[in-house]
């Protein structure tokens, strides 16, 4: 061991330094297989880091496989709606549990980056009939009584959706949005009082 003294401006220091010995050779008789046990350690770490690597690969095709369905067009699009959603056809639906007025719901779904739900077919009515009593969807007639447009500015096919018996009645001096019923004898669109507070269908389509 060495100690070296040394001065500076705040005082004294000491230094102290180690004396390293230089690693011993080895005797040249000694056992040659004390490191192998080392090595195959390792091989069998690299081993099974491969193995995870090639289950990984596996799995990530796997679950692409899964994730994707073919589109009209033959591409193949990865479609997977966002939790709390629900997937019919090639979009997500939410339905929310709270209640809000026509124009409160269509911001809500605005800020989920959707929209009020625009039903374009029979088997998307059919889907969405039964979730609840009453729920907004994206239709009103409040430009022109009595010409329905959906929020995307296509109008009402009324040959392929069902209004509820006895709807559109403009009630109560004048119903301008439309809400999705499934009550006794009640099931189908209707149009109902904008301000008042309903349950809604979000829709966004599949990315
Ligand atoms: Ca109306
Ligand atoms: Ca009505």
């Amino acid at each position: 061991m060495a100690v070296f003294f040394r001065a500076s401006d705040s005082g004294i220091n000491f230094e102290v330094a180690e004396y390293q010995e230089f690693p011993r050779p080895e005797p040249e008789d000694a056992p040659t297989e004390t490191p192998k046990p080392k090595l195959k350690h390792i091989s069998v770490v690299l081993l099974s880091f491969g193995l995870l690597c090639v289950l990984q690969g596996i799995l990530n095709i796997s679950l692409r496989l899964a994730l994707t369905e073919p589109t009209d067009k033959g591409e193949t699009e990865i479609s997977v709606c966002p939790e709390g959603w629900i997937m019919f056809g090639s979009s997500c639906y939410y339905i929310s549990s709270q209640r809000r007025s026509w124009d409160n719901s269509r911001r809500d779904c605005m800020q989920r980056e959707a929209d009020l739900v625009i039903i374009t077919s029979r088997q998307e009515q059919a889907f969405l009939t039964g979730f609840t009593a009453a729920a907004w969807v994206g239709m009103t007639d409040r430009e022109q009584e009595g010409t329905w447009v959906w929020v995307d500015g296509t109008p009402l096919d009324e040959d392929m959706l069902q209004w509820a018996n006895g709807q559109p009645d403009g009630a109560y001096g004048g119903e301008d949005c439309a809400d999705l019923r499934t009550m006794k004898n009640f099931i189908g669109l209707n149009d109902f009082n904008c301000s008042s507070r309903n349950q809604w269908i979000c829709e966004k389509a599949l990315l």
